[in-house]
């Protein structure tokens, strides 16, 4: 029989790709077959996910996937998708496209906040949904919707994959980040939807990682040229909890950085804390894959730092994933000495694009401090920002869940950064295992494998399967006494233990 691979769509809000995933003995040998770059762009007077493009590069990923599996011999098994979370795409009855999808970078939904909280308290809403306050939230996104009369509201994820396959779902853990899903039932909380004026029958129902949302459509297979029957299955469509579900753990005291646009810094737990004191902190209760809690904050992120390359590169293209430059300016970074100024990362003020070394160095003075002229000087403030950021909302993740943390795990497109990986263990005082940088893909292809029987097991056991065949770079604390910014010396580890 042919052998079995698995392709991953994962969608950034820097970059797309297509990976194919195969069972080679102990692990999951992951083949990038198409990559694009992603952003939101201005188009018709908002920020917007240009979706037609996007959908494009994931049938131009497909072909390629079912090309390559053919040269090899193999079938690809199923497709699974995952994107950032929030946003989404409101659909008509008939199946059309209402609008363009907004980014969760507009500012609309923030315009909503005020309203939003004086019709349910966030005291209310926190205690059902335990999702931490941002701004653009879908339920504030959604507040700010004219007219939602006839229309279905579609993740991401969840409309790429009714485009493929026709039927509408939404997948749970995604679910999660809108604002209008209960933490502790894992079901949607309708009883939100009315004190809004939102329509009842909004959202598609949910469909968990692991179930199959359906086969390709005729002219998804004419254009691809995969194979009659190929199964989309439903994955940590949230990229997020495909990441979660990724970290090669091998030990429960574990605390997670999935690190790329967005760093998202917590622990996984098994039931939702929705105390008030988790509340004032701030911290989310995301779904993870087979309902496990994403206890975590939104730490600002490497966004700082794409954002920053783009205006320094005249802020006319989109962000990539892998920006020319970038390590000649860490290296420079590096050799700066400790101690430097800091900013909040999370600041709500570095949400919009543009022009975002000016608003650091506002930042940077607004509090009484100074910022070196050079671009390797705002780009160390971002980086120990960061890490000093990780390290207050790892402390704080312990106290408040009581789950003990004896080492930090790193993963996505920031895993690769190593002195943010090192900074980050100096701050928090535990060593970081920095990897796989495609942890994402990788959870994606798991929950997809376990659904066609080729694995088995609970997260604990998919994670010692990723421990096993991905490779990772450790980093231990610096003592106090070495000299600031002294070059790290990672031990890297990958293959057998
Ligand atoms: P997202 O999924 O949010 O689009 P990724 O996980 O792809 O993000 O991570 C993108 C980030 O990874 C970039 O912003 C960049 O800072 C970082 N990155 C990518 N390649 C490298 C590299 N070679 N060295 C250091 N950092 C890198
Ligand atoms: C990361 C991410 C994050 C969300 C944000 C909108 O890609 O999904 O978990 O908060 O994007």
């Amino acid at each position: 029989a042919e052998r079995q691979v698995f392709a991953a769509v994962d969608i950034g809000a820097s970059s797309g790709r297509v990976i194919l995933g195969r069972l080679e003995g102990q692990g999951v040998e992951l083949e990038t077959v198409h990559r694009f770059p992603n952003g939101a762009q201005p188009i018709g007077g908002a920020l917007r996910w240009d979706i037609h493009g996007i959908f494009d590069q994931v049938l131009t990923g497909l072909a390629a996937a079912g090309e390559r599996a053919r040269r090899n011999g193999e079938r690809i098994a199923s497709i699974g998708i995952d994107t950032w979370a929030v946003d989404y795409g409101l659909v008509e009855a008939d199946g059309s496209l209402a609008q363009v999808p907004y980014s969760y970078r507009d500012g609309r939904g923030e315009a909503q906040v005020e309203r939003v909280h004086a019709l349910i308290d966030p005291a209310r809403l926190y205690a059902t949904t335990g999702l931490q306050y941002l701004p653009f939230n879908t339920i504030y996104q959604l507040a700010a919707e004219p007219d939602l009369a006839g229309k279905q509201a579609l993740l991401i994820p969840d409309l790429l994959a009714f485009w493929l396959t026709g039927q509408r779902r939404t997948e749970e853990t995604n679910a999660s980040t809108t604002g209008l899903f209960d933490a502790a039932a894992g079901e949607w909380a309708p009883e939100l939807l009315a004190p809004l004026g939102l329509p009842q029958d909004l959202f598609a129902p949910l469909v968990g990682p692991g179930e199959t949302i359906g086969t390709l459509l005729p002219e998804i297979i004419r254009r691809t040229g995969l194979p009659a029957g190929t199964p989309v299955v439903a994955v940590g469509s949230h990229d997020t909890a495909s990441a979660v579900a990724a970290v090669p753990a091998r030990t429960a005291d574990f605390a997670y950085i999935s690190s790329g646009t967005w760093s998202l810094v917590g622990v996984e737990l098994h039931a939702p804390v929705l105390t008030e004191a988790s509340r004032l902190a701030n911290f989310t209760n995301e779904r993870g894959v087979d309902g496990t809690i994403r206890y975590l904050r939104n730490v600002g992120g490497l966004w700082l730092l794409q954002e920053c390359l783009r205006t320094w590169a005249g802020e006319s293209h989109a962000p990539e994933g892998h920006p020319a430059g970038l390590e000649d300016l860490l290296d420079a970074a590096a050799r700066l000495p400790a101690g430097g100024p800091l900013i909040d990362p999370d600041a709500s003020g570095f949400i919009a694009p543009g022009g975002m070394p000016g608003r650091i160095r506002d930042a940077v003075e607004a509090a009484g401090g100074t910022l070196g002229a050079e671009p390797a000087a705002v780009v160390r403030c971002i980086l120990d920002s960061l890490a000093a950021g990780y390290a207050r909302t790892l402390a704080e993740a312990v106290q408040l869940s009581g789950q003990p943390v004896g080492t930090v795990h790193i993963v996505g497109g920031g895993s690769q950064n190593a002195l943010l990986c090192q900074l980050t263990a100096d701050a928090t005082g535990l060593p970081v295992v920095a990897g796989p940088v495609e942890a994402t893909a990788q959870g994606n292809i798991l929950v997809q494998a376990r659904a066609a029987g080729a694995v088995a097991g609970g997260l604990a056991e998919l994670r010692r399967l990723t421990a096993r065949s991905q490779p990772t770079t450790t980093y231990r604390p610096r003592s106090e006494w070495q000299e600031p910014g002294a070059a790290a010396q990672p031990a890297t580890a990958g293959g057998k233990p």
